[in-house]
Formats: structure tokens, sequence, C-alpha cells
């Protein structure tokens, strides 16, 4: 298996089918953040790239959009085979890249070539509506045309499903792409594009820039993009949609964070409860978007979740993620470690009881040549419930978990869930239908799951939340509303003018 890559210059942009180095002078580094090792070196795009890059994609949109769905989608089926025939060796690069277990790195690129499965499958189904009309002489229809350049930001947690999920319908839809990957993962940027090159996309369909939040918001800058899709932090997001809702005739789809929670109550099977907690709590080390970071639990069932809790919290298996026996593997970077500590210390002062601390790991826990790694462990807490507390109303992105204890009916448990500024994922665990049913109704939650995790949404689903976790959904069989226009289009097929509506259709003249 490969510790880096096996180029010695640093790798670049693809720009209008060919792979350069760009204008500036700046590199910067891939790293491992299970031993801090560097992985690859590449070129940091200027605004000056991505102007070239946009240039490309707006002069190719003409040529792609006049091919047909099926021969856009035939490309995409190479990229498919690829990811399939790759999985080991991509879901290990994933790994070292981005410091999620192995299990989660092969994960990642199955949830990619089932993006890919789902948008080039999705060519030879139809693609827009027979409508009826009040007229019978009259036929309507919904058709679909393709925005033109759609600019795709892409975040390091998913380095290969979530451009799939941005690309693979934008693409097939009809649209030309200029991507910039996140800066913690340009490795998998790197190899995603390489798999698009090598498909056959024709020069300028698909561009690529490397490079930080500069890049990115030349993009966003740039009003010959037409559609932004974004998945990343609530708060450059909400700058993207404060910017582009004031721009007529561009688009933004956005997918943001989440404060998202497991509620179990006292109907609860409490195995499945202990199961669905620790997976979404814990799994890819709390930086799921989805991730839970409240544990909302009725105080029936309470000690005795506690408990065990806390004893799984206390033995979660941190270490190697290439190893198949770990659960969590290290946060990405530094910044995120610091984040998650000073929210612990937060926790702390607004009157948290610590439960589990392994937020320093003892060095026996660190695997050997992985002591530069940037680790953390599971820091667990209680604390009485105060709509106030920041601890419980802002999103970390790591292992940080608060127990609230809650009393009377599943509708105070959906109370509290609702309470935060976030609305994208939850879970209710319980045996008792209605109760899941009034959470189906009534929790404020793009995707809501009844006694599982709140992890782990297939891609034929619609994903996203309400609330400030987004905004027209940039993922999987939602991204074709952000990418294409829609034409009312009907045709009258008899030779005299009929309106619906009642409305007259009599010329009236003075005499
Ligand atoms: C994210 O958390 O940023 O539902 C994406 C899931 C995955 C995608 C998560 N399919 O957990």
């Amino acid at each position: 298996m490969a510790q880096h890559t096996t180029n010695a210059d640093p790798y670049g942009h693809y720009i209008d089918g060919e792979w350069v180095s760009g204008s500036g002078e700046d590199t910067f580094e891939s790293t491992n953040p299970a031993t801090d090792e560097q992985l690859a070196t590449f070129h940091r795009a200027t605004e000056n790239d991505v102007d070239r890059a946009v240039d490309a994609a707006a002069d190719a949109a003409e040529e792609w959009r006049e091919h047909s769905y099926i021969d856009r989608a035939e490309i995409l089926w190479e990229v498919y085979n690829e990811l399939r025939d790759r999985h080991q060796e991509l879901g290990e690069i994933v790994t070292m890249e981005s410091g999620k277990e192995i299990s989660e790195g092969k994960a990642d690129v199955t949830e990619a070539w089932h993006m890919v499965e789902w948008a080039a499958g999705n060519a030879r189904h139809p693609h827009g509506d027979v409508v009826p009309s009040e007229i019978a002489s009259k036929d309507s229809y919904m058709r679909r045309s393709p925005r033109g350049v759609v600019g795709c930001v892409t975040p390091w947690n998913f380095p290969v499903a979530i451009p799939f999920w941005h690309m693979a319908v934008t693409l097939v839809e009809g649209n030309t792409v200029v991507w910039k990957p996140a800066e913690q993962t340009p490795w998998c940027g790197q190899v995603v594009a390489e798999m698009l090159a090598d498909a056959g996309v024709p020069d300028g369909v698909f561009n690529l820039v490397q490079g930080f939040g500069d890049a990115g918001a030349a993009i966003v800058d740039d009003d010959r993009v037409d559609t932004i899709l974004f998945t990343g932090s609530a708060e450059v997001g909400h700058q993207i949609a404060d910017q582009i809702g004031g721009e007529p005739g561009r688009e933004a789809a956005l997918e943001m964070g989440g404060k998202n929670s497991v509620i179990v109550t006292e109907e609860a099977d409490l195995d499945v409860a202990l199961h669905s907690a620790v997976m979404s709590s814990f799994k890819t080390t709390g930086q799921r978007c989805v991730s839970s970071e409240r544990l909302i639990v009725h105080t029936n069932v309470y000690e005795e979740f506690k408990n065990q809790f806390v004893e799984l919290a206390e033995s979660v298996a941190v270490g190697d993620p290439l190893e198949e026996n770990t659960f969590m593997g290290p946060a990405i970077d530094e910044r995120q470690v610091e984040k998650f500590r000073r929210y612990n210390d937060l926790a702390r002062t607004e009157g948290a009881n610590v439960l589990v601390d392994r937020a320093e790991l003892p060095p026996e826990e660190i695997p050997d040549g992985h002591e530069e790694g940037s680790w953390v462990g599971p820091f667990v807490y209680e604390i009485g419930y105060d709509p106030d507390l920041r601890c419980i109303r802002e999103e970390v992105f790591g292992p940080h978990v608060a127990l609230i204890e809650y009393e009377g009916g599943v509708d105070r448990a959906i109370e509290i869930h609702n309470d935060v500024p976030y609305g994208l994922a939850g879970t209710i665990i319980s045996e008792d239908y209605r109760q899941l049913n009034q959470y189906r109704d009534y929790g404020e939650v793009g995707l809501a799951y009844a006694n599982l995790p709140c992890i782990g949404a297939e891609v034929q689903l619609p994903f996203g939340g309400g609330k400030k976790s987004g905004k027209g959904p940039a993922s999987a069989r939602e991204v074709i509303e952000a990418v294409t226009e829609r034409t009312a289009w009907t045709v009258n097929n008899s030779s005299d003018i009929e309106m619906a509506q009642g409305l007259s259709a009599d010329i009236k003249t003075e005499d």
C-alpha cells in the first residue's frame, strides 16, 4: 500500500483538458492526520487560475449541452467501473488523507459509485412531466435544461462521495463544472479529477482548481457561474446565500452543519438506543454533518442508559485508522482539535458534569509511529437543560456529547430537539409507534430516523435540512433542481386560441 503519492513534483490544476501549475508561486501539503506525515504537494490556485477555469467551463457549455443525456452518462459509467475496481486502494487513500477508519474510507468510495450509478442511470429515465391542461387542445409539459456553469465546493469529510453528489447529476444534466475540493483532501481531489479526465470528459467540461477559501470565494464571485453547490460550514454557507441571493439569475444549493440528536424515550429498547447513540456520536470521530452531539433521554431510563453509554464511550477503540479493529480515527487537523477542546472547556464553564474525558489521549493509547497525529477521544457530559447553553446549541464537529435528561411525554423531547438553530438529522429510539410518528411529524429535521443511528443516509434519498442547516439540498437526487432550469412548454393543437381560467380570447374592436 502506498504511504504517499508517487509524484515528486507538486500536483496542479486541471483546466480546459490540461494539467497545469497555475499562475501562483504557492504550494500546500496534504498531510495524514493520523501521523502528520506529508502525503503530497499541490499548487495553490490564484484568482487568475479560477478565472481561467471558469472561462473554459463557460466556453465548453454550449457544446456539452448538445450531447444527449445518454451520451453524457456514458462517460460516468467509466468512472463507476473504476471506483468499483479500485475500491480498496481508494478507500485507503481516503483513510490516509482524512483519518476516517478504513471501513468508512471504503464506504466513502461506495457512496461515490452509488451516486454515479444514480446519476448515470437517471439519464434513461424521464426528465420532466406531462401536465394536463384545462383546454383539451393544449398539451403542456415541464422540461428541464442545464443552467450552464456550476461551481462545486466540497468538504474534506467525504472527499470522494460528496464531489460526486455535486458533480455526477450536474454533468449528466448537461452543465459544465469548476470544482474546488477541500484544502485538507487535495489528493482525493486529484484522484477524482484523473478519473474524470481519463474517462474522456471533453476539454473544459470538467475543471479542477486546488486551493483554499480564496479560490472558493473567487468561484462564488464570478457571475459566469450560474449555480454554486456548496457543502461545508454554516458560516461560509450563509455568506454564499447572502451574496447569491441578491444576484438575479444565480442560484446556490447549500448543505451545512447540524446540532443533531438522539432521543431515547421511556419506551426504548436500550440495546438499540446504545448502539444508535454510539454510532451517531463517535463514527467519523463525530465529524459528519449528521453526527449527534445531544442525547435526549427520558428520566425513567436515564441512569441505566447513562451508565452503559459511559462504559462504551470509555472503551471505544481510538487508533490507527488503517487497522480494522479501530472504531475512531484522529480528528482532521489541529484546528479541529482546538475547537473540540474549546467547546469541552465551554461545557465545563456552562455547568457540565463531565462523565468521560478522553479529549487528551494518554500516550499508551496512541499507536506507535503516530505520536504526531491529531488525536482525540470521546468527551461526554450531562447538563441540566437550558435552551441558552451554547454547548448544546452550537456545532462542535467532534466527539463532544451532551446527555440531557427529560421528563414527560415525547413532545417534550421533540421540543428540546427542535430548540436549536439547526435542523439536519436526528433519530428517535422507541418501541411505541405513536411516539415515532409524533417525531416524524413534528421533529424539525431533514433526515429523520427511528431505531437507527442518525448517520448513513443513502444517495437516493433527499439529503438536507432546514433552518441553519441548508438551503436547496446540494446532494443526491435533489441536485437536479439546482442545476436545471424548468420550462413550462405549452403547445396548441387547434387553430383556435382558447384560454384557461375562463379568460376571454375574443379580440374586441371599437366597431
Ligand atoms: C456529512 O455528514 O457531511 O448520511 C455527509 C450520511 C452520509 C453522508 C454524510 N451518507 O452519514
